[in-house]
């Protein structure tokens, strides 16, 4: 009998900042392996589009529309989507990207950035941990950045954000791996999105990160989808507190 350990029949998957970039790539790659997906955001227009668009491809797509930065709306939030169904699957993906020199740098932008970047996953995660354990089961995926490993010059609190989730996602698994819940993180290296629409404009940055980056260029949005799904499925039962760098090879090599 064949066995697909990476079937996601029947999971349902929340994925925070899921209606562009790599949020909503990621949606897109956890339907094509089966499961029904729920989308979050903060613009309800853009969130009901992405929403629509994986509906017309065939999928199990709905929308979870609350700022994952508040806590309240958090909560609330939270209680809408398993008011919908059982929820199986949380990726951490909400993110934003602010550059400036630290010494021109704002503390609003610093606030701005570790609240979308860290504090929100911790808030999310938290709210939706109790029904994992509830279960004995459930995946948490954060996704960090090969920033969670290095820096560079003008993203300050982008980096100090993405480090603090490689060791939230480490204290997640120390406190709730027991529970049945496996936390795993997933890196990203450069990968072509709006996030990144200054940096793509930019042909010595874009000719940086092709020298830069052993596999010679960018990353695609659907690259990122393997990893998830893997990290999602079966096929990491007892996979814990691990990051899966997905970067070309740029942190393996000077
Ligand atoms: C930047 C980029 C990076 C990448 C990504 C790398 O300004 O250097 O935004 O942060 O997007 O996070 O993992």
């Amino acid at each position: 009998m064949t066995v697909n350990l990476f079937d996601l029949s029947g999971q349902r998957a929340l994925i925070t900042g899921g209606s562009s970039g790599l949020g909503l790539a990621l949606a897109r790659g956890l339907a094509q392996h089966g499961a029904a997906v729920v989308l979050n955001g903060r613009d309800v227009s853009k969130l009901d589009a992405a929403v629509i668009g994986l509906q017309a491809e065939g999928f199990n797509a709905s929308a979870a529309p609350f700022d994952v930065t508040d806590e309240t709306a958090v909560r609330a939030g939270i209680a809408d989507v398993l008011a919908g169904g059982e929820l199986h699957i949380l990726i951490n993906n909400a993110g934003i990207q602010r550059r400036a020199p630290l010494t021109e740098l704002t503390l609003d932008i610093w606030n701005e950035v570790l609240i979308t970047n860290l504090t929100a996953a911790m808030l999310v995660s938290r709210e939706v941990a109790p029904h994992f354990l509830a279960r004995g089961s459930g995946k948490v995926i954060n996704i960090l950045s090969v920033m969670s490993e290095v820096g560079r010059r003008t993203i300050s609190p982008y980096t100090a954000a993405k480090t603090g989730l490689k060791g939230l996602t480490r204290a997640m698994c120390a406190e709730w791996a027991e529970g049945g819940i496996q936390v795993n993180g997933i890196g990203p290296g450069y990968f072509a999105t709006q996030m990144n629409a200054a940096l793509l404009a930019d042909e010595a940055f874009t000719a940086w990160v092709s020298g830069r980056t052993p596999a010679g260029r960018w990353g695609n949005p659907e690259e990122l989808v393997g990893a998830a799904v893997f990290l999602s499925s079966r096929a990491s039962s007892y996979v814990n507190g691990q990051v899966i760098y997905v970067d070309g090879g740029m942190l393996s090599v000077l």
